[in-house]
């Protein structure tokens, strides 16, 4: 693939040549009104957030569309110094694994939550694909709430689609492994390798769990949809490796000519489950949730799931042969057709969700696979989109009868007409992109209007920066019966998938601060008379208060080499977007950033005696640089009396702030005395 794509470099850079400058002459492509369409005037709102999966960075980002203004980074599976998020006490336990806590992960797919198969704005879920995990974000303040680790898995790509009503996001197993995971000879793949297909019940917060595990041949899973409509009740999964390779599967995974969907009936998977068809198989597995009101997280452990097994509950899954190395699985918004991306397939497969079930009741079967039934190619095949291109991997749909397939070796978007199986249409990206997106394109009713591809590799299309460039996205305008490209930007890490939805579903239901009456956190201080220091043992406990502009106690004394000193930090705002952040000379941590009303913790073992300043690292007020204070650290067992004073200097200057008068727009002159 990657030599076809250096082919199709080369032929680009012969028309480089001819036409004497890079290509494409952006006057060509992208027309006169182009800008027009994109522009988003100062202090205006664009029309779509998009949740764009931030690959080997672990996070997720959020853009605007379509000017492809960057809002915000959302930490999931990365720890992030920006905000000390993995490194505060509050927040380490978010990234607690059975290996201990893991720092990083790789996300690929941002799912929102459905409500009769539309995005119903509440939550999103996004995949770790290296230590299986899935996350979900709330949506009303754009932060990870809980995590969830998936035991009897290796690679969780096929992660983490919902059904139609957020019953289930699933996760699929990208390697086949050990189940459980004991030491064999790698050799000893074909006897000993399996799957999981994991159904997790995520509807309610604080309340994600494994609600079973089906036990799958040992193949590579890769990605998965739910169907809807003719098709509700199942989903679909993508293998490749069919052929069970362990080594150099580049040669030896492309060897068939079809590998499988797996069709799935979860609704019958969840009857057999409950008729007691599944066995407990021991398990672990960590569970990690932020508890809303004192922000802090808590990890507790599973220790066994239920393993349902094909053979005792036929009917349970079936295999649909499907060419060649199928990547995506996309069903489109009707639900009656199931398109596979075969990598290497000449055509674009799609199968019928009519044909599925007829093809079931004749049992038009081509033998079976431990028991799995595969169903004749014929039998449940709707459709071939011939010659789209080279290398389709996603397709989503405009909710017009229409679908849009990424090619990545060809480096284009196709569209194609459902039915007739027609190429209507296809514009060039730069260049090979993986997934694209369709706000609400894989959903009931896709509000189309935009698409977005996002491309894996850069090359020339911005100022260069190094041996590494962004990767891009296109917005394209699908408005019309032709793809129009309105907009490049660089996006962060590596977005794989994407979800977009109107911006008017949630803009209005965002917290704007945590009420500091509601705060939980046992380490709360709620005004500058609850200051304190405190000792225990080692343990130096301080409770603080951040306030426009000043820290409560600034002035600590009676520290010790070697002590652990836990900065409490509260920042008692009651106002929108009033941060402090909180950093202290030689600490070996990263910064705390503290929303208004929340508790934030910080860890510092400091080394050496000396004064140490700290001081807030978010520009709060006019006198933000005003905002320090000091530590003294003495030698061990000096016994230098604990204090914690608050100069009169800094009461003052609550005074001098409120003093700033307040503008309509930012009235947050008037909370800093509170
Ligand atoms: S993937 S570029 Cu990890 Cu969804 Cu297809
Ligand atoms: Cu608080 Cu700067």
């Amino acid at each position: 693939m990657w030599r076809s794509s250096v082919r199709l470099w080369s032929v680009l850079a012969v028309a480089v040549a001819a036409v004497g400058c890079k290509p494409p002459a952006p006057a060509e492509l992208v027309s006169g009104d182009a800008a027009k369409a994109v522009y988003v005037a100062p202090g205006q709102y664009d029309e779509f957030y998009a949740f764009l999966s931030g690959g080997f960075s672990g996070q997720v980002t959020v853009y605007a569309l379509p000017s492809g203004r960057l809002l915000k980074t959302i930490p999931v599976f990365s720890q992030f110094p920006e905000t000390g998020y993995g490194y505060n006490e509050e927040t380490k336990p978010m990234l607690e694994t059975t290996f201990g806590m893991i720092p990083w992960d790789d996300t690929h797919h941002a799912e929102l939550s459905q409500t009769d198969a539309v995005p119903d704005g509440r939550w999103l879920f996004i995949n770790g694909n290296n230590t299986p995990r899935v996350a979900r974000i709330d949506l009303t303040r754009f932060e990870t709430e809980e995590i969830l680790q998936i035991p009897n898995a290796a690679g969780g790509h096929a992660s983490p689609f919902t059904t139609g009503n957020s019953e289930y996001i699933v996760s699929a197993t990208r390697f086949s492994v050990p189940i459980p995971n004991v030491d064999v000879p790698i050799a000893s793949f074909k006897e000993n390798f399996k799957g999981t297909l994991s159904f997790i019940k995520a509807d309610v917060p604080g309340k994600m769990d494994i609600a079973f595990q089906l036990l799958m041949p040992g193949y590579n899973y890769d990605l998965g949809h739910a169907g809807k409509g003719p098709s509700d009740g199942w989903f679909f999964f993508t293998t490749y490796n069919t052929e069970q390779a362990y080594t150099k599967l580049e040669l030896n995974a492309s060897k068939n000519d079809k590998d499988y969907i797996a069709a799935v009936n979860w609704k019958l998977a969840e009857q057999c489950v409950k008729d007691g068809k599944a066995k407990a198989f021991p398990s672990r597995y960590a569970h990690n949730y932020l508890d809303p009101d004192s922000r802090m997280a808590k990890v507790e452990y599973g220790t066994s799931v239920k393993m349902l097994e094909p053979a005792a509950c036929p009917g349970v899954v079936y295999l649909l042969p499907t060419p060649k190395s199928p990547h995506g699985v996309d069903i489109d918004p009707t639900g009656e057709y199931i398109v596979g991306g075969g990598k290497l397939a000449t055509v674009i497969p799609v199968h019928s969700a009519t044909k599925i079930k007829a093809a079931i009741a004749a049992k038009a079967f081509d033998g079976d696979i431990g028991g799995i039934p595969v169903l004749k190619y014929e039998a449940t095949i709707g459709g071939e989109v011939q010659k789209p291109g080279l290398g389709p991997l996603h397709t989503e749909f405009d909710g017009k009868g229409n679908a849009y397939t990424t090619m990545f070796i060809s480096s284009e978007v196709v569209k194609w007409k459902l039915g007739t199986w027609e190429v209507l249409d296809r514009a060039p990206t730069y260049y090979s992109p993986g997934h694209l997106m369709i706000p609400g394109g894989d959903s009931k009713k896709p509000w189309g209007k935009y698409l977005l591809a996002m491309n894996k590799i850069t090359k020339d299309r911005y100022l260069p920066t190094g041996g590494e460039l962004a990767q891009s996205a296109q917005l394209f305008d699908i408005s019309g019966d032709k793809m129009k490209l309105l907009l490049d930007f660089p996006t962060q890490g590596e977005p794989h998938y994407a979800q977009a939805l109107p911006a008017s579903m949630i803009k209005d239901k965002q917290i704007k601060f945590f009420s500091l009456a509601k705060n939980t956190n046992p380490w709360v201080t709620r005004s500058e008379a609850e200051g304190s220091i405190e000792r225990k043992g080692k343990a130096v406990h301080v409770k603080m208060i951040a306030i426009r502009s000043h820290f409560a106690p600034d002035n600590l004394e009676g520290v010790e080499v070697g002590d652990s000193v836990y900065f409490h930090l509260t920042n008692v705002e009651q106002d929108w977007d009033i941060l402090h952040g909180f950093a202290v000379l030689g600490m070996t941590n990263a910064e705390l950033i503290l929303q208004p009303g929340e508790t934030r913790t910080l860890l510092w073992v400091p080394r050496s005696p000396g004064v140490y300043p700290f001081y807030c690292t978010d520009f709060c007020s006019a006198l933000h640089q005003e905002m320090q204070g000091y530590v003294r650290v003495s030698a061990p067992g000096a016994h230098v009396p604990l204090t914690a004073n608050t100069s009169a200097k800094a009461k003052t200057q609550v005074g001098r702030l409120n003093a700033v008068p307040a503008t309509p727009e930012h009235q947050h002159g008037a909370a800093g005395g509170r």
